[in-house]
C-alpha cells in the first residue's frame, strides 16, 4: 500500500508519514525543505521495513506539481491514500489591515495547492477504481474567528471542496475524508508569526494542545477502515477547546 503525504517535512505530515510507515505502508513524502525530507527519509528507512520516495516541490507551482508527480516511477503512481496536508497560516490581522502577500500565500497553498495535487493524482485513482483522499481542514474551516479571515476562508474552501470531491468521486469508489483539527502545537504558529518563537509559544499557554501524533492517529484510523466504510468529516480538538473561538485557558 502506498500513501502520498504533502507537507511531510514537519508537523502533522511528518507524523502521518511515520504512522503509515509504522504500519508497513510505502510512503511518498513531499515538501519544500529538502534537508527535512532527507532526514525523515533516513529515519523511516532505519526504523521500518518500508520504501520511501521524497519529492521536493512547492504545491503553489502548478507546473512543478505536475512535472514532479508525473515523473514518479510507475510503481509509485499506484497511490492508495493521498493526504492533502501541506498548508499554512501567514499573519493574523484585521481584514482592513491584512497583508495581501499573506492572503495570496494562504489561498495559493491551502486551496490551489490542494487542487493541483489532487487534479494530478485523482485520474490515477479513478483508473484503478480505488483510492482515498484525506484533506486536512481545520476548526477554522468550521467557525470563523477574529483576525482569522483569509486563513478561515481558505479552510472553509477546503471543507466545500472536500464535500464536492466526495460527490464527484462517488461513482468511482474513491473515499474522501476531511480531518479538521483544532489547536495543535507544530511549526504552524511559528510560520504564522513569521519566526516569532515567543508569540508562537504563547498561543499554546494555559492548556494542553493537540500534538502532531494525535492527528496522525486519526488519519491512520480513517485510512484503515474496511472497504465499505468511509469517514466523511472529523473535527478533533484538545479537551480544552470547544470550537475555533472558545478555548478554556488556565
Ligand atoms: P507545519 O508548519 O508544522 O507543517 C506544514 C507543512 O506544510 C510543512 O511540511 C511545510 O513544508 C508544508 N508546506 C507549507 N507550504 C508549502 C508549500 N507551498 N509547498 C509545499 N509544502 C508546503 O504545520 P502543521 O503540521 O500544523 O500544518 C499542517 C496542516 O494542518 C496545514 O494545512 C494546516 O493549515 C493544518 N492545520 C494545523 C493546525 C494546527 O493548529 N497546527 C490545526 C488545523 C489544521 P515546507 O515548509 O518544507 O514546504
Ligand atoms: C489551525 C487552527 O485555530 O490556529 O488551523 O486556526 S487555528
Amino acid at each position: 500500500m502506498i500513501a502520498l503525504i504533502t507537507g511531510a517535512s514537519s508537523g502533522f505530515g511528518r507524523a502521518i508519514a511515520l504512522k503509515f510507515a509504522e504500519h508497513g505502508w510505502d510512503v511518498i513524502i513531499t515538501g519544500r525543505r529538502k534537508e527535512k525530507l532527507e532526514e525523515l527519509e533516513h529515519i523511516i528507512l532505519d526504523t521500518y521495513e518500508t520504501k520511501v520516495y521524497s519529492l521536493c516541490f512547492d504545491v503553489r507551482d502548478r507546473k512543478q506539481v505536475k512535472i514532479e508527480l508525473d515523473a514518479l516511477p510507475h510503481f509509485w503512481k499506484e497511490i492508495d491514500v493521498l493526504v492533502n496536508n501541506a498548508g499554512l497560516a501567514s499573519g493574523m490581522s484585521a481584514i482592513y489591515d491584512g497583508d495581501i502577500d499573506d492572503w495570496e500565500k494562504m489561498i495559493d497553498t491551502n486551496v490551489k495547492g490542494l487542487l493541483y495535487v489532487s487534479r494530478t493524482i485523482l485520474p490515477w485513482m479513478i483508473e484503478r477504481k480505488r483510492g482515498h483522499v484525506i484533506n486536512i481542514g481545520s476548526t477554522a474551516g468550521k467557525d470563523a474567528y477574529a483576525y482569522g479571515n483569509v486563513y478561515c476562508g481558505s479552510k472553509f474552501a477546503v471543507d466545500a471542496i472536500t464535500k464536492s470531491m466526495r460527490i464527484d468521486l462517488l461513482p468511482h469508489g474513491i473515499k474522501v475524508t476531511a480531518v479538521n483539527p483544532g489547536a495543535a502545537e507544530t511549526e504552524f504558529s511559528l510560520v504564522r508569526f513569521k519566526g516569532d518563537a515567543e508569540k508562537a509559544k504563547s498561543i499554546y499557554k494555559g492548556f494542553d494542545p493537540l500534538q502532531a501524533n494525535d492527528i496522525a492517529d486519526v488519519v491512520w484510523f480513517a485510512a484503515s477502515r474496511p472497504p465499505h466504510v468511509n469517514l466523511n468529516d472529523i473535527v478533533m480538538t484538545p479537551l480544552a477547546q470547544a470550537n475555533s473561538v472558545y478555548i478554556n485557558k488556565k
